[in-house]
């Protein structure tokens, strides 16, 4: 799973970044503060499902905090993205590049409004953030818009020659935006698209980028900053006015502060949740810190919205399900510990797509599944649910 941070200069992707994964990464109020991409692993939070049976789980990758798991995923951050990118403007739009392989993208919005288009200070409020939302997606068609013009005519007369057939030959030739060719097939049956290929014009090729591009790099907004007073109003106005995608607030400088305050062992916080309790005396500084995110962020809104932000990308925009393979008699592994994997899986997801995520073998020679939690046994192609402990049994 790959998630990946975009957004104007300064709206806060490297600051989200680093309070998602901790690693060291340069964070300024000045525009182009990154210029080369930032990886590293963030992750998201699910019940341990451990406790259940009484006991805590041992991950390979990840770890467990209080009754949570925390699963890793893969979080790239990139340049600010300003209007007019694919005209060259700012960055340009080059570097979107190394979003290609994104499963989902982090939208970071400025929410106080205080930055306009190029992410340059403004006052407090006087920008509306709704703009970034319009330009930033109109930014990513085009990029997808540029990729799938690249060689065109030469693409459409092989076709053509060699009668190719179209969602296949195009699907390889956009893998590596994790394109398919049901992906293809899909997109002209919903733009009915089945005219010969040399005579495609211009409106239908951007057409299907568009139309590619929401499939394969889908858009949740992080509306961040909610730390600054003027948020609260422009939060509400974009959920007014933007039907189409979901919003979640956050502070990425709050869950940063939290973050390394735990990380000092000053306090302890569980990442997402609404409280943190002080566990050795903070200077004058830090506690002045901690209290204006008690009452101006987590008082407010519940948390610091950054392990929600996460989440919703994961599990409700792309409707991934975590699901943990466990032996109906055990679940521990041969060396003692207990749940030690956690698979991320596309949703509709079945037993059989997961034996084979764990190894082609195991697909190969499936016989049958078995629920560790009901006992029962399961088919097939019986799909997977959020949380399923799930045993394989496979012909050796
Ligand atoms: N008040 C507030 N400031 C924030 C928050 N997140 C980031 N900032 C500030 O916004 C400025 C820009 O943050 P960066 O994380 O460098 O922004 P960026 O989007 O990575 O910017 P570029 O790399 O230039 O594209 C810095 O001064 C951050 O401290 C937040 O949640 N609240
Ligand atoms: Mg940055």
């Amino acid at each position: 799973m790959i998630v990946g941070l975009v957004g104007k200069p300064s709206a806060g992707k490297s600051t989200f970044f680093k309070a998602a994964t901790l690693a060291e990464v340069e964070i300024a109020n000045y525009p182009f503060t990154t210029i080369e991409k930032n990886e590293g692993v963030a992750y998201v939070k699910v019940e341990d499902v451990a406790r259940e049976f009484s006991k805590t789980s041992n991950p390979k990758e990840g770890y467990v905090l209080g009754s949570y798991r925390f699963v890793p995923v893969k979080l790239i951050d990139v340049a600010g993205l300003v209007p007019d990118a694919h005209k060259g403007k700012g960055r340009g739009n080059q570097f979107l590049d190394d979003l290609r392989q994104a499963d989902v993208l982090i939208h970071i919005v400025d929410a106080s409004g205080s930055l306009n288009a190029q992410g340059e200070p403004i006052g407090d409020g006087e920008y509306e953030p709704i703009k970034d939302i319009l330009f930033l997606e109109t930014e990513l068609d085009m990029w997808y818009l540029e990729i799938l013009k690249k060689g065109w005519e030469r693409f459409a007369r092989k076709i053509q020659q060699e009668q190719l057939e179209l969602a296949e030959a195009l699907a390889k030739q956009l893998s590596g935006l994790k394109v398919t060719e049901e992906h293809i097939k899909e997109a002209q049956r919903e733009l009915n698209l089945y005219k010969n290929i040399l005579s495609w014009e211009e409106k239908d090729l951007v057409a299907l980028a568009i139309n590619l591009r929401k499939k394969t790099k889908p858009i949740l907004i992080a509306a961040n900053k909610i730390d600054r007073k003027s948020s609260e109003k422009n939060i509400q106005k974009l959920k007014q006015e933007n039907k189409e995608y979901k919003i979640v607030p956050c502070s990425a400088e709050a869950e940063l502060a939290l973050k390394e305050a735990a990380k000092k062992e000053i306090i302890e916080y569980i990442p997402g949740e609404e409280e943190f309790s002080i566990r050795k005396e903070p200077t004058e500084k830090q506690k002045e810190a901690l209290e204006f995110i008690k009452k101006e962020v987590l008082a407010r809104y519940k948390s610091t919205g950054v392990q929600e932000v996460l989440n919703t990308a994961v599990f409700n925009l792309l409707e991934y399900i975590a699901v943990f393979p466990g032996g109906m008699n055990k679940l521990e592994d041969s060396k003692g510990n207990v749940l030690p994997d956690c698979f991320l899986l596309p949703k509709e997801s079945t037993a059989l797509d997961f034996a084979y995520h764990l190894h082609t073998d195991f697909g190969k020679n499936f016989i049958k599944a078995f629920d560790v939690r009901t006992k029962r046994v399961i088919g097939k192609e019986h799909k997977l649910k959020h949380k399923d402990i799930i045993e394989i049994a496979a012909r050796k």
